[in-house]
């Protein structure tokens, strides 16, 4: 039996809980017009630990006051690109230098382990601001020759230029590296912001203001702001001096900010959800393939956007694939996010939890078969046993909608063409696996498979350096790389009559 009893807490992160409900607007941390809060959750103990603000739309309107005063006056993007980038740095630095408090502070936030956080999120992080920062003294755009039009002899150039104040809104599943994601490209291009973490899991990006105003961040260029999407990040959304909104999320919010950013026509870049496939072609040595497909989806307990949650493996490996997915069932069994021995936490929420539960029992009325989990253990806390089910169809709901949780169906092949059917077979599009030792197959499955990011014998492996978007149903536009930061810049035409 698992001791789930979540560990005592460090002196780092107890001051971090502690501190007073505020927001950091204008380089500064402020009271709200309102008094209402938000509580923050252990989810793997259940616990409330510490609250933040709920902002009013009051709240909104000056954060994104703050943003536009700093964009106008040019006191950031107006600052030697290389002063920028020095500073992009100086922030990477500062995370690191507080690398165990952040690694705490997700784990008890979200639930993930915290030796995962301390692996994938905080680093991470850092890289997208150093990544970034390199972008910052190498934007430039083209020249012309002068060249003679009917009105006379023409030079020509463009200008890249920050597209303006940005609305970001982030999710629960990686708080602080999307926050980081998000912030860098801003930083990079010249932009200013105003960012709302997921009102689940805020504790990262309120920390990590404190470091934006270490790093010499000029007050109002990132200004951070906690509260309900419906409410906060709505008014962000439809905020008439908003220029740029960019959001993760489920599909379904996706989808609404972006009819309700048309009406202002704003710059939107979205990154939604997924229902990614994992091809398993015949050659494959299972003993590396079943724990790769393992960690392709029981990774943060499957609260992954790339989740390689639906597996397509080769009737003549089939059996002994998923039989070696089973053999990893002590590996995953989820734990408090502090037990030094945890690979898989608890999900997020009770909300999370019961959604998961509930696709779970769905598939099992629908005749999916149940290899290995498919419960949760009953400790408190919002834990869900890794889950593999079979014996599935693709009508049922736990092969066609996004679960968000530690659960795959897992379905033979014989064709290549139909396994490339069933894998396009969906309203997603966001990324996909395969597993093979047959590079021309390889190469073909990844040009057929209707994916943003398709990667060959690994999973869920991203570099701030590649772009990431998603097909389809799974977004809009592209983040990290020179995509990423394009999405934040404007182009401006010059023609001069010589
Ligand atoms: O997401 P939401 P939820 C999927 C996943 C999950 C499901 C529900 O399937 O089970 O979504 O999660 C803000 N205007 N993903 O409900 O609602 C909200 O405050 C402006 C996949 O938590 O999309 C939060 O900051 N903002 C995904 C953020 O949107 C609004 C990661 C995400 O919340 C808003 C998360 C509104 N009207 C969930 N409504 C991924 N792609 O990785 C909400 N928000």
């Amino acid at each position: 039996k698992i001791d789930r009893t979540q560990r005592e807490y460090s002196d780092a992160v107890k001051k971090a809980l502690g501190r007073a409900p505020q927001l950091f607007i204008n380089g500064e941390w402020v009271d709200s017009s309102g008094d209402e809060t938000i509580d923050v959750e252990d989810p793997s103990s259940g616990k409330v630990i510490s609250k933040f603000v709920e902002a009013t739309d009051k709240d909104i309107d000056r954060a994104v006051a703050a943003a536009k005063a700093a964009f106008d006056d040019g006191r950031w993007r107006n600052l030697p690109p290389v002063a920028r980038e020095k500073i992009m740095h100086r922030l990477a630095d500062l995370i690191e230098e507080n690398a165990d408090e952040f690694a705490e502070l997700e784990a008890i936030d979200v639930g993930k382990p915290k030796g995962m956080a301390a692996m994938i999120d905080v680093p991470g992080a850092a890289a997208h601001f150093r990544y970034m920062a390199g972008w910052a003294g190498k934007i430039g755009g083209e020249t012309q020759a002068p060249y003679s039009m009917p009105g006379g002899m023409m030079f020509a150039y463009t200008l890249k230029e920050p597209v303006g104040v940005c609305a970001q809104i982030v999710p629960w599943n990686f708080p602080l590296l999307m926050a980081c994601l998000k912030i860098a490209p801003v930083l990079a291009s010249g932009c200013t912001t105003v960012l709302k973490p997921a009102e689940q899991t805020s504790l990262t990006a309120l920390r990590l203001a404190d470091l934006v105003a270490e790093a010499g961040i000029p007050a109002g260029v990132v200004n951070i702001v906690t509260g309900y999407g419906h409410t906060a990040g709505d008014r962000m959304v439809k905020h008439p001096d908003v220029d740029k909104v960019a959001f993760t999320g489920s599909t379904e919010i996706g989808k609404l900010i972006n009819r309700n950013a048309t009406d202002t026509l704003k710059h939107v870049t979205l990154e939604l959800g997924g229902k990614s496939p994992v091809v398993v072609m015949p050659d494959v040595d299972v003993s590396e393939t079943a724990p790769g497909v393992s960690q392709a989806i029981f990774f943060n307990s499957g609260q992954v956007c790339v989740a390689g949650s639906r597996l397509y493996a080769h009737k003549s490996v089939f059996d002994e694939v998923v039989e070696g997915m089973a053999q990893t069932k002590d590996f995953w069994a989820p734990r408090p996010s502090l037990d030094p021995e945890a690979h898989m936490g608890p999900l997020v929420s009770k909300e999370q939890h019961d959604r998961v539960m509930g696709y779970i029992e769905a598939g099992k009325r629908d005749g999916a078969s149940v290899l290995m989990g498919g419960d949760a253990p009953s400790d408190a806390g919002y834990y869900v046993n890794p889950t593999i089910l079979t014996d599935v169809n693709p009508q049922m709901s736990v092969v066609r909608e996004e679960i968000f949780g530690p659960v795959v169906v897992a379905q033979r092949f014989e064709d290549l063409n139909d396994v490339v059917r069933d894998a396009n077979d969906t309203q997603y599009g966001l990324a996909a696996g395969v597993w093979t030792k047959d590079a021309s197959a390889a190469h073909r499955i990844a040009s057929q498979l209707q994916a943003g990011t398709v990667w060959v014998n690994c999973h869920a492996m991203i570099d701030p350096a590649l772009p990431f978007g998603g097909y389809k149903e799974s977004g809009v536009g592209h983040e990290q790389g020179r995509l990423g930061l394009e999405a934040y810049l404007e182009t401006k035409t010059v023609m001069m009559k010589l």
